[in-house]
C-alpha cells in the first residue's frame, strides 16, 4: 500500500512543479518524453517517481534518467529512463510513465502511483537509488531540479552526473549495477569510461599494420559531444589518431543542432556548417547527445557522399565476421543484423547476397532493434541515421574467451575481437565508441573512404517531414516494419498507387516518435524519380491543409 507520509512529500514537491495546461497527452515516444522544454517540468517530476518505483522494482538497482532531446532543436528537451544493465526503459512500464505524466489531480497522481505500486508489485519499503545526467541545453538546469524534488520527496539516494552523453550515462548505470560482480561494467566515473575505451582502442588497432595515416574531423553538432570527445581525445594513445574538431561551441545553445550534426547532414545530404573538407576527406557528425554518428565526404567536384549507419552496420558486420572465422570460430558463433525500414535497400541486398548474412527488421527506435540484436550470438544493429552498436552475447564471449587459438593469425584475430567487446558500447549506440569502432576497421583494412564506399551503391533516397494536425492518426499496421499504415485509411492505398508508377520504388508514412511530424520515406532507382516520389506522397498528404486525410 501507499506510504502516506511518503505522498504527501510528493503532493508538497509537485506544488512546485506544475502541470502544463495542454488538452493533449503527453506520450512515452521513440525515446522518452521529447517536446518544447517549457512544457517539460511536471513531466520530469513524475518520471523522477517513476524511476525511484523501477529501482524499488529492481531490487534497489540504480535506475538512469537522462535529460536530454538529441537531434530536436534547442528549445526543445526531452527525458528518458534507464533500466539497471543499461537498456532502455522495459515496455511494460512506458505505459506507467505515460500515465504518471498525464495526472492532471492530486487525485489522479495519487491514483497513478498506487496503480504502479499494485500492478508492477512493487514493494514500497525497498531501497532505491537513481542516476541522472543531462545535455547542454540551458533548460536542463531547471528540468533537473524539478527531478530533484521527485527523488528528494520519495526519499531516493540519487548521483547527479552533470552533463553527459547520453552513452555514457548508459554506462554509467550499468557500471554502477555490476561494481560487485565478477565482471563489473568498468570503474563508475566519466573517466572510467574514457579509460575503458582507450584501451580497448589501443587492443584493437593492436594488430592492425598501422593506424588511420589520414586525419579524421569531427562536427560535434555544437553539444555535448565536443567537451566529451575533446576528454576522449586525451585519452588516447598518443599519435593513434589525428583528429580535429569543429562545431564545438555549446556556449551559444542556439548553435545546437543547427546547420550542423548527423541528424542534419544525414535528412539534407549535404556537408554541415563549417565544413572544410577537401576531396575524400574523412568527415563524420555527433548528433546532440552523441549517440549517433554518420561519416561522409565530398568527391572532387563536391559531389557529396554519405557514409551512414547502414554503411557502419555493413563495415563492423564484415569486418566482425572476418575475425570470427580467422579466429576459428565462424562454426560456434553467428552474426546477425537488425535494420529499420529507413535502411537503404541496396544496403540489405549487399548484407544477404554478399555478406549472406540474415537481416532481421524491426520499428524505429534503438530500443526495438536492441532487443532483437540482444537475442543473437552477435547481434549488429544501426539505424540509417547512425544510431547504432554491436551486442556480443554471454554465449559468444564465452566461446571467444574460452577458445584456444591454432596459430598466431588465429591469435591475433581473437585479441581483436575480445578487444572490440570492450570498445563497443554493449547498453546502446555510443557515437564516441562507434567512431573509434569505424577508425579502428579502416586502419585494419588500411581502407579511405573510396574504399568503404565502393563496398555497394545505395538506392537513391529521399526522407521527408510532413506537418500533420494530428500526428496520433497515422498508426502502422503492426508486424510491418511501421511500412503500412493502417490509418488514416485512405493514405496507404493513395502510397501504393503512386510507388507503383516508379521503378525499384519503395515508400513509407510513419508518425514521428520525437517530432511533431509524419516521416516520408522513399526510394527509387533514379535520383528525379527518388524526388518526384516523396513529393507527390507529400503533396497528398499536404492536400488536406495539415489535417488528416
Ligand atoms: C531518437 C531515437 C532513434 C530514432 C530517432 C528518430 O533518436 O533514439 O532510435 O531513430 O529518434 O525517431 P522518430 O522518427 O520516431 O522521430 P535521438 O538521437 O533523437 O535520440
Amino acid at each position: 500500500d501507499i506510504n502516506e507520509d511518503e505522498f504527501k512529500a510528493i503532493l508538497k514537491a509537485a506544488e512546485d512543479w506544475p502541470r502544463a495546461d495542454t488538452l493533449a497527452d503527453f506520450s512515452y515516444g521513440t525515446a522518452g518524453f521529447r517536446m518544447r522544454a517549457d512544457l517539460l517540468d511536471y513531466v520530469v517530476f513524475t518520471v523522477g517517481l517513476v524511476a525511484s518505483l523501477r529501482s524499488r522494482k529492481c531490487a534497489g538497482n540504480a535506475i538512469g534518467v537522462m535529460i536530454t532531446a538529441s537531434h530536436n532543436p534547442a528549445e526543445d528537451n526531452g527525458v528518458k529512463i534507464v533500466d539497471p544493465m543499461g537498456e532502455m526503459l522495459m515496455s511494460d512500464w512506458e505505459p506507467y510513465a505515460k500515465f504518471m505524466a498525464n495526472a492532471r489531480t492530486p487525485e489522479q497522481l495519487r491514483n497513478c502511483f498506487m496503480h504502479i505500486i499494485n500492478t508492477a508489485q512493487v514493494h514500497d519499503h525497498n531501497a532505491r537509488k537513481v542516476i541522472f545526467a543531462r545535455d547542454t541545453r540551458p533548460s536542463g538546469a531547471r528540468l533537473v531540479r524539478a527531478l530533484k524534488a521527485a527523488l528528494e520527496a520519495t526519499n531516493t539516494e540519487y548521483v547527479d552526473y552533470g552533463i553527459l552523453t547520453t552513452p555514457q550515462l548508459h554506462y554509467l548505470v550499468k557500471a554502477t549495477n555490476t561494481v560487485k560482480m565478477d565482471k563489473p561494467y568498468g570503474e563508475v566515473s566519466e573517466e572510467g569510461y574514457y579509460k575503458k575505451l582507450s584501451k580497448a582502442f589501443s587492443e584493437a588497432i593492436n594488430h592492425a599494420t598501422r593506424p588511420p595515416s589520414t586525419p579524421v574531423t569531427v562536427d560535434c553538432a555544437n553539444g555535448v559531444g565536443a567537451p566529451k570527445m575533446k576528454k576522449l581525445i586525451e585519452h588516447l594513445p598518443e599519435g593513434a589518431l589525428d583528429i580535429q574538431i569543429v562545431n564545438d561551441r555549446i556556449e551559444s545553445p542556439e548553435d545546437l543542432n543547427n546547420h550542423c550534426g548527423a541528424d542534419f547532414v544525414k535528412t539534407s545530404q549535404r556537408v554541415p556548417q563549417s565544413f572544410t573538407g577537401k576531396a575524400f576527406d574523412r568527415w563524420c557528425s555527433l548528433d546532440g547527445d552523441a549517440d549517433r554518428i554518420i561519416y561522409y565526404f565530398v568527391e572532387e567536384g563536391k559531389v557529396f557522399r554519405l557514409l551512414d549507419g547502414d554503411r557502419i552496420a555493413t563495415l563492423a558486420a564484415a569486418f566482425i565476421g572476418e575475425l570470427v572465422r580467422k579466429a576459428g570460430l565462424d562454426e560456434v558463433i553467428t552474426i546477425a543484423i537488425v535494420q529499420t525500414a529507413y535502411a537503404n535497400g541496396a544496403s540489405t541486398k549487399y548484407v544477404e547476397q554478399n555478406l549472406k548474412l540474415k537481416v532481421e527488421f524491426t520499428n524505429t527506435g534503438v530500443k526495438h532493434l536492441h532487443h532483437v540484436a540482444a537475442m543473437k550470438d552477435i547481434g549488429v544493429y544501426f539505424e540509417a541515421n547512425g544510431h547504432g552498436t554491436v551486442l556480443f552475447s554471454e554465449r559468444a564471449v564465452k566461446a571467444m574467451r574460452k577458445h584456444q587459438p591454432q596459430s598466431t593469425a588465429q591469435m591475433e584475430a581473437l585479441e581483436t575481437l575480445r578487444a572490440l567487446t570492450d570498445l563497443i558500447n554493449q547498453t546502446v549506440g555510443d557515437a564516441l565508441s562507434d567512431f573509434l569502432l569505424v577508425e579502428t576497421i579502416l586502419a585494419h583494412k588500411e581502407w579511405t573512404v573510396k574504399e568503404w564506399l565502393a563496398t555497394y551503391t545505395d538506392l537513391p533516397n529521399k526522407l521527408a517531414k510532413c506537418l500533420v494536425t494530428d500526428r496520433s492518426a497515422y498508426t502502422s499496421v503492426p508486424g510491418t516494419a511501421e511500412q503500412r499504415l493502417a490509418t488514416p485509411a485512405r493514405v496507404q492505398p493513395k502510397i501504393d498507387e503512386i510507388v507503383s508508377k516508379y521503378r525499384d520504388g519503395r515508400c513509407f508514412v510513419r508518425a514521428s516518435g520525437t517530432e511533431d511530424a509524419v516521416r516520408v520515406y522513399g526510394e527509387a532507382a533514379e535520383v528525379y524519380d527518388t524526388e518526384d516520389l516523396v513529393a507527390k506522397v507529400c503533396d497528398f498528404i499536404g492536400s488536406y491543409g495539415g489535417k488528416s486525410p
